[in-house]
Parts: structure tokens; sequence; C-alpha cells
């Protein structure tokens, strides 16, 4: 019988097997983002108090400069990766361009490189709503023991090893995937301990909930409106419910749990999208996929995109397979060039 394995560390131990070709890196790796992130969630939940600490910019009763929680989270994450020598290179939504990184021997022979959103949604810290950060893991694809190079970077979301994301709501957790289906770990705060409280988490097929911000109605192509038409149609099992908390993370764990799609087209405003394809599109698309769920740009699967640039932006439909199949079905009506 397979063992139930209770806190995050245990179950890193337990499945070092499926951690193919580790030899322990990945684990430390995993490892070392379980940290970071319970030090960045302890920042975040103090955000609350920042007229009282001070916010960006000014300097605390320590003296210390206050950062802006975006920029702290990714010192964070940045400094722990590198102190524990485990990435040969990170690239971040904060950063303009990829970090190459040594090791202790002062040699690039570690083999990962991770892209990160350190915290997604930043800006709803100040109206307290959750915000999240979305980690993405490769294997190099350059010599180990040279610099990392762009071109580990740019690589399919396909060849992803491993994919998650810490999100700060309610209760914070880490949901991450090596390939081997998706697992929800909930922090005690308490005692500073994640505890798997949502094993082998799956999309339902189906789901009556869209996320997609309305305002930009007006603006979206002729498939988008459409299907936001067929959503509120009285028919079937519809009208659907609107639910948009402005924070990636937190509407696709709701969607991933309840059923749901979420939607960030192209539009007029942003005509390539919004969401980075590197460190938000893929890793939200490896971990749909490990839980039956589909991520596409509305035409095509976003995993199988060929990244051209580190920043470069993707439409985005994600969640429940039914839901995003209906929605390709209305975009197809209209060539992927379409002028709106
Ligand atoms: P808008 C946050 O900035 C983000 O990247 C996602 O987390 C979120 O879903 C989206 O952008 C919100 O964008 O244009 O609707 O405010």
């Amino acid at each position: 019988m397979t063992q139930k394995h209770s806190t995050l560390g245990e179950f890193i131990i337990g499945n070092q097997k499926h951690f193919q070709y580790s030899s322990g890196e990945l684990s430390r790796l995993i490892n070392s983002i379980r940290l970071a992130a319970k030090v960045v969630n302890h920042e975040v939940n103090k955000a609350g108090l920042v007229d009282i600490l001070g916010s960006a910019g000014d300097t605390n009763i320590q003296g210390e400069t206050q950062q802006k929680l975006d920029v702290y989270a990714n010192d964070i994450f940045m400094q722990t990766m590198t102190n524990r020598q485990i990435v040969c290179g990170i690239a971040s939504e904060e950063e303009d361009n990829y970090v190459s990184i040594k090791s202790s021997n002062g040699k690039n022979d570690n083999k990962y490189v991770v892209l990160i959103d350190p915290l997604d949604g930043s800006s709803n810290v100040d109206v307290n709503v959750s915000v999240g950060t979305i980690f993405s893991i490769y294997r190099r694809v350059t010599p180990i023991g040279s610099p990392a190079q762009l071109e580990d970077f740019l690589q399919k979301g396909t060849e992803q090893v491993a994919a998650g994301y810490i999100v700060y709501g309610t209760s914070t957790m880490i949901v991450f995937t090596t390939g081997h289906g998706v697992n929800g770990f909930t922090l005690n705060p308490a005692i500073g301990t994640f505890y798997l409280s949502h094993p082998d988490m799956k999309f339902p097929e189906d789901g009556d909930i869209y996320s997609i911000n309305e305002g930009n109605y007006v603006h979206f192509p002729q498939g988008v409106k459409d299907y936001l038409k067929y959503c509120q149609a009285e028919e079937d099992n519809r009208p659907y419910t609107s639910r948009y908390i402005g924070s990636l993370v937190s509407d696709f764990h709701r969607n991933m749990i309840k059923g749901g799609i979420y939607i960030y087209p192209t539009s007029t405003r942003s005509p390539k999208g919004k969401l980075r394809l590197l460190y938000e599109c893929n890793p939200m698309a490896f971990l749909a996929e490990q839980a039956n769920g589909v991520a596409s740009d509305g035409y095509k699967r976003i995993m199988e995109i060929d990244p051209t640039e580190l920043h470069q932006r993707v439409p985005f439909f994600c969640g429940s397979k039914n839901m995003v199949k209906v929605a390709e079905e209305f975009m197809a009506k209209y060539p992927e060039n379409a002028k709106y």
C-alpha cells in the first residue's frame, strides 16, 4: 500500500524515484523553493501593516529601506536558489535578463534552470487580495560546466521537469508537479511545515465558472466575444458564473478545484496577450495538463509553442477540458490573425 506522505519533506523523499536523472538536486531545488515560500509568506502577510512598518521606499524602524514586495520576493527566491547552489541559471519576471550562477567550485556544474514570477498579481497586495509565486524548472541543454545560455531558458513547455505555484491566500499553499500528477501542500504557520492537503488534484472535465477581465470586452477578438455570450446565454446549464480575482494563481487554483476556464486573450490593447509564456503560461499549462485540464492560446497547445524571447507574451485559455474545447470552437470560426 502506498504510504501517505503527510509533509512536503516526506513527500519529496518518498517520490525521489520519480525525479528521473536527479542526483537529489531536483529535491533540493524544491526544498529551496519551500524555504523561500515561507520567508515571502511571512512578509506578504505583514503587508497589511504597511502603514506601521512603512511602505516601499520608506525606511522601517530598523532603518532598512522597505522594498516593494515583488522586488523583495524576487530577491528572496534568487538568493535562496543561488545560496544553495542548485541551479546554473535563473530567469525572473523582475529581471531584464537571465542570471548565470556558478557553484562554490567556480564552475557552472548544476544541471537545472528555473524561471519564476516571484509575486504575480502583486498589485493585489495593497487591497489584501491573494497573490502568488509561479515557477518552472528545466534541465539545461547547453554543456554542463559552461555558463547558462539563453537557449537553456527558451525551451518548449513540454520540456519542463517540474512546475508549480505558491498561493498566498487565506492559507498559504504550494501546488506543484514533477510530471506525475499535481499535489497541494498547505502551510501550518504555527510550526512552519507544509502538509499534504490536496493529493492528486484534478480539473473537473466540465465547469460553470469563467474568469476573464470583461472590462476589455470591446477590445476582444470576435471569437472571445461569441464565447462570452455563449457563457451568458439562458440555455442548458448556463448562464455560467463570472469569477475574476485579477490574480492568475488564485483564479487557476479555484477553477482547478471547482471546474472553470481562465482566459486572457489578445486584444486591441494587448495584441499578443498579457501573460508571459515562460514563467506564467508554461508552468500553469504543465499543472493543468497533469491535472487532466488543458491550456492553449485559443488555437494550439501552449506547451508546444517554440519560445523566441524571455519575456514573450501569449494569449492564454486554461482550465476544464470541455470548457476550453468549446471556447476553441468559437475561436476556430475566425482566423488566428483576424483583425477584430
Ligand atoms: P488585468 C497579474 O498582473 C496578472 O499577470 C495575472 O495574475 C492576472 O490574472 C492578470 O494579470 C490581471 O490582468 O489586465 O485583468 O488586470
